[in-house]
């Protein structure tokens, strides 16, 4: 997991954790701390079995959210229309911003893996830009 993100509209997350108890993790996203919107909607991606897998490949035009990879790991890409970074996610207490304006794709994921969301907002099909070409207009608007 690197700790520098170099895109806009991201950043590194770090929840809460404590490791000092014999009987696990706990790890915590708080609004106020390391959260710092409402969250209005939680979703987690798991059985990530086919290693063909590829999901994201949109940008969002407003909504906030940040991503953990809490189990295993994958490969997180992002691109702001100028600078792309891949980032490896494979520890779970780093989560990372995905605000507005940025081209994310998630690929290579472990079999093991599983993917934990926070959003601002609830679902909402019009927010999504699903085309790169349209993403790459919309953010010279
Ligand atoms: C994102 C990345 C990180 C809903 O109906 N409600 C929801 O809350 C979500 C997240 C999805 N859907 C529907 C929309 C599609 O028909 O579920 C289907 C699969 O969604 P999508 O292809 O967008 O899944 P991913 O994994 O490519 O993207 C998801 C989120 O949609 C997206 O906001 O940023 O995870």
């Amino acid at each position: 997991m690197i700790k520098k993100i170099k895109v806009k509209n991201s950043g590194i997350i770090k929840a809460q954790f404590f490791n000092d108890f014999p009987d696990g993790n706990l790890a915590i996203a708080e609004k106020g701390k390391s959260v710092d919107f409402d969250i209005k909607r939680v979703y987690f991606i798991n059985n990530l079995f086919n290693k063909k897998t590829r999901r994201g490949f949109h940008a969002h035009k407003t909504l906030e959210q940040i991503i953990f990879c809490i189990n295993g790991y994958f490969t997180l890409m992002l691109d702001d229309g100028k600078t792309k970074q891949k980032i490896l996610m494979n520890d779970p207490c780093y989560g990372v911003r995905l605000g507005p304006k940025l081209w994310h794709t998630m690929t290579k994921f472990s079999p093991d893996c599983v993917i934990l969301v926070l959003a601002a907002d609830c679902y909402k099909e019009s927010d999504y830009l699903r085309d790169y070409d349209q993403f790459l207009k919309y953010i010279k608007q």
